[in-house]
């Protein structure tokens, strides 16, 4: 018998999707480039279900049915194109080569467009969950064409992880949209982990708090609104003890974010769209002033206030600043996704992309229904902050949020996250913006002129002459 589906990349996301598909009843077909890897796998697994494993590039495809499906998990990068130039031509007409790495959005363009012109089909999908996700159940993102995923589709939404027999798993669109709404899901996991993490620091610095308390009140957050696997985890992080020092696990790990990258690629593709995904910036520029050490050291001495303890009622504060913030982080997000659908014809369906949020990856959280239903009852929504819902609860919160971004402010403790969500909130329901007087400015130096409020057209001040006015 044939394998319905292979995977090429055997470290621990290839072994554990294939682990995955074999599981659920599929034959799998595995390759790794170097053999090892394979023969591995089926030791230590071939009992979970039929895997045939491959030591050839040229056996592996001749082991899958038509249309053959080809799995790739590999590096994302040169690996990916060194692995689609190996198989591509012994593929034909009507395979469908599956890129699920964490790939760019635009190399899979490049991908798909060139993949196309030999009559295959090219489907950059986003998988979130890491390696347990990967195994149990991830959130899967497919892009590619819509014929692809009639005959992709029902075999990743079986592996996919499920809320209420639903599985998280949807077409997102055309070409690189699956990768495109991947790289924004974990630019939001940035914004989510910087809110988190400037929680803490507030209960810490500013509300006195132990690890162990705060892991307590994280643990208590997570049963209400903010529910999620982010915020559980936290709980779990802060409650750990170092075994070599005894001391709270959070004191012993030194405070220098890394990261991979996606984070800095959701914001330079913002840039490029005009989408202030200010958030999202935030949580990769805090990141990388926590990494420059050298910098951090030279300012140390820089002078500010001691942060002393503040009663009253910071706790609840902090929770609803933490809530408010994070739904502007994914505000922005989602009107990211809009502008790049808009942008390059995806016609993606943001509900959807909530629904399949809600289980499988890393930013799986209670609140995704709400965003869903706001989807699903306005598709055409400007931003998540004018649905009902999030209004309420934005405007519910505003009050505390602001007492937090002026304890901060006061204590001296950086919480750019919640200050930029308040800003960017501050901003969007402001009736009149001083962006007036920067079209003045650019009008004097540059003459690039400015619109009227009265009157339709564009006007020029003669600055240097009379300064009358002209039209522009
Ligand atoms: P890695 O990203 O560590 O890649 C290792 C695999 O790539 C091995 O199978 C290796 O083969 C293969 N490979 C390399 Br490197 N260069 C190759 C080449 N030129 N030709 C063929 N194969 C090559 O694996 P991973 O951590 O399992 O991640 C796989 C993909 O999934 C990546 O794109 C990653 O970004 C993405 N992803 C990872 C996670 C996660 O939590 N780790 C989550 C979501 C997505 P070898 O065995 O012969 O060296």
């Amino acid at each position: 018998a044939k394998a319905q589906i292979g995977v090429t990349g055997l470290a621990v996301m290839g072994r554990n999707l294939a682990r995955n598909l074999a599981r659920h009843g599929h034959t799998v077909a595995v390759h790794n480039r170097s053999y090892g890897r394979t023969k591995e796998l089926v030791e230590e697994f071939g009992h979970e279900g039929t895997f045939l494993p491959a030591e050839t590039a040229e056996q592996f495809v001749a082991s899958l049915e038509r249309p053959r499906r080809v799995v790739i998990m590999v590096k994302a990068g040169k690996a990916t194109d060194a692995v689609i130039d190996e198989f591509a031509p012994l593929l034909e007409e009507g395979d469908m080569i599956v890129d699920a790495g964490n790939a760019h959005f635009a190399d899979t363009r490049r991908r798909e467009a060139a993949l196309k012109e030999r009559g295959l089909h090219f489907v950059g999908t986003g998988v979130s969950g890491g390696e347990e996700g990967a195994l149990h159940g991830p959130a899967i993102m497919p892009g590619g064409s819509k014929e692809s995923y009639e005959a992709l589709g029902p075999l990743l939404e079986d592996i996919a992880a499920k809320v209420d027999g639903e599985p998280c798993c949807a077409h997102v669109g055309p070409d690189g949209a699956g990768h495109f709404v991947k790289m924004v899901h974990n630019g939001i996991e940035y914004a989510d982990m910087q809110l988190i993490a400037e929680a803490y620091d507030l209960l810490r610095q500013a509300g006195g708090h132990s690890p162990a308390e705060i892991a307590e009140v994280f643990r208590g957050w997570n049963s209400g609104r903010l529910g999620s696997y982010l915020i559980e985890i936290t709980a779990e992080v802060l409650g750990h003890t170092d075994a070599a020092t005894g001391q709270a696990f959070v004191d012993v790990v030194l405070d220098q974010a890394q990261q991979k990258g996606t984070g800095s690629w959701t914001v330079q593709t913002a840039l490029d769209l005009g989408v202030p995904v200010s958030g999202i910036a935030e949580a990769v520029f805090a990141r990388a002033l926590s990494g420059g050490a050298s910098v951090r050291e030279a300012a140390a001495g820089l002078p500010g206030p001691t942060p002393s303890v503040v009663g009253g009622s910071l706790v609840e504060d902090v929770e609803q600043a933490l809530f408010a913030s994070k739904i502007v982080a994914y505000a922005q997000g989602f009107q990211q996704i809009q502008a790049a659908s808009a942008e390059y014809g995806w016609d993606i369906d943001p509900g959807a992309m909530a629904r399949i949020w809600r289980d499988g990856c890393i930013i799986r959280a209670k609140f995704l229904e709400h965003i869903r239903v706001a989807y699903d009852k306005a598709p055409e929504l400007q931003s998540l902050l004018v649905d009902d819902y999030f209004l309420e609860a934005v405007g519910g919160a505003q009050e505390a949020w602001r007492r937090v971004v002026v304890t901060a402010a006061q204590q001296g403790i950086p919480a750019p996250g919640f200050a930029t969500a308040l800003a960017y909130y501050d901003g969007l329901r402001a009736k009149r913006l001083p962006a007036a007087l920067i079209q003045g400015q650019r009008d004097f130096f540059g003459a690039h002129t400015y619109r009227r409020t009265d009157r339709e057209g564009s006007f020029h001040v003669l600055w240097a002459g009379d300064r009358s006015e002209v039209e522009g």
